[in-house]
């Protein structure tokens, strides 16, 4: 059958929004067929999902060979988990599946570099006029798209691939049941702090505190991929120790870093405050941009890993955070310092995934995001007036 109309049929099937309880009861019971019959349909569900809205970019950007090279490794998967669909459920069939997966999670390994490629790429060519804002409402979408595709990977090798894990730790896969928060905190300052150190020779020390409002005297835990919510903290931690340095560099004391991190009956939340000068208001959204222009060249002296300008980092933690419905947003006050907020899910049940959709409405959010840049100009401003109009 036609590989197009099949990619049709798959995107109009609902994808199965999985919430953190249902991974961990799953990967606690199931066995590796059933895993295999989930897989094989919501896979390509997924796939096709995204492909139908990768189809929706400006043909300008559709026609830079990166973005070329990145859609066909999505249909190419697509076509691989379709073969599955008619095959007998045998412990051979589910083996070569697992097997598949393994190469399609290799395939799109460098998705993310490769995209961010094509959209340099035409930015060169066309210059920033070629930026349709729709560029950022996609890659949000697409980002997402691709976390949870790689969850549903990840969880199935793990769980019933060649080297599954030995049940001896609590892990149900990548997901740690009680994940303990201030350990995976800790571990990420060490980590930002060694790289501050590299690059600045100074490093903010950091004050941590918890409340756990409901269970006083336990530690805050709460049920998530702990590799998750590394990558936000790293990130965070970074953009707030490089701050502070910049700021207080020269002088003895530098100011802490201060993490509250409470949980509640519905919300686990982390603050990060610095005390870095801040961002102004204006700024903010700029931030969470993926080609955020005026970025500064990576900052690194010599061979340390660069502290990074802000580059995906910042969009891609946002997504982790809403990826199952939690959210993380940046609060500034110039002049002063910057509080970073994480906000979690505390009960695995609430926690549950939220992944882009592809419908017949689709086409038109894309063609709103397109004018809503030059159109809904129906509050008077000096600052709209800026470039590009004379009067
Ligand atoms: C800043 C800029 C920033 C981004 C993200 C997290 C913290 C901070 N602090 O000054």
């Amino acid at each position: 059958q036609d590989i197009a109309k099949l990619i049709q049929r798959y995107s109009r099937y609902q994808q199965s929004c999985l919430s953190i309880e249902q991974f961990t009861s799953f990967g606690k019971t199931a066995k590796p067929v059933e895993s295999f019959q989930f897989g094989r349909h919501e896979l390509p569900v997924r796939l096709a999902h995204i492909i139908r809205e990768i189809d929706l970019l400006p043909k300008n950007l559709l026609k830079m060979p990166s973005v070329e090279l990145v859609r066909g490794w999505y249909v190419q998967s697509f076509s691989e988990l379709i073969e599955f669909q008619d095959e007998e459920e045998t412990d051979e069939v589910t083996n070569r599946f697992t097997q598949s997966l393994k190469y399609i999670k290799q395939r799109h390994d460098n998705v993310v570099e490769t995209m961010a490629q094509g959209i340099m790429e035409l930015r060169q060519r066309e210059g920033d006029d070629a930026f349709h804002p729709s560029i950022e409402y996609f890659l949000d979408r697409f980002y997402m798209n691709r976390i949870s595709i790689r969850m549903l990977i990840t969880q199935h090798l793990l769980l019933f691939g060649q080297d599954a894990r030995s049940s001896k730790s609590n892990f149900v896969g990548c997901f740690d049941p009680n994940c303990h928060v201030v350990s995976v905190v800790e571990d990420a300052i060490n980590n930002a702090a060694y790289l501050c150190e590299q690059n600045y020779m100074a490093s903010p020390s950091v004050e941590i505190s918890q409340v756990n409002a409901y269970d006083p005297k336990k530690p805050v835990q709460v049920a998530y991929v702990p590799g998750h919510l590394y990558h936000m903290l790293f990130e965070l931690l970074k953009n707030a120790m490089r701050a502070v340095v910049e700021q207080h560099g020269s002088s003895i004391d530098i100011p802490p870093l201060k993490i509250l991190i409470t949980k509640g009956k519905q919300d686990l939340t982390i603050k990060i405050s610095d005390q870095g000068g801040g961002i102004a208001k204006s700024e903010i959204d700029q931030v969470f941009e993926y080609h955020y222009t005026s970025a500064p060249e990576p900052l690194t002296t010599g061979a340390a890993a660069p502290m990074a300008g802000y580059g995906y980092g910042l969009p891609l933690s946002r997504l982790y955070a809403r990826y199952f419905d939690g959210d993380l947003q940046l609060y500034s006050m110039e002049g002063f310092g910057t509080d970073a907020v994480i906000w979690l899910k505390a009960l695995s049940e609430e926690a549950s995934e939220v992944l882009p959709l592809y419908n017949t409405r689709t086409p038109k959010n894309y063609e709103e995001v397109r004018l809503s840049a030059q159109h809904c100009r129906d509050w008077s401003s000096s600052k709209f007036y800026g470039h590009g109009h004379k009067f």
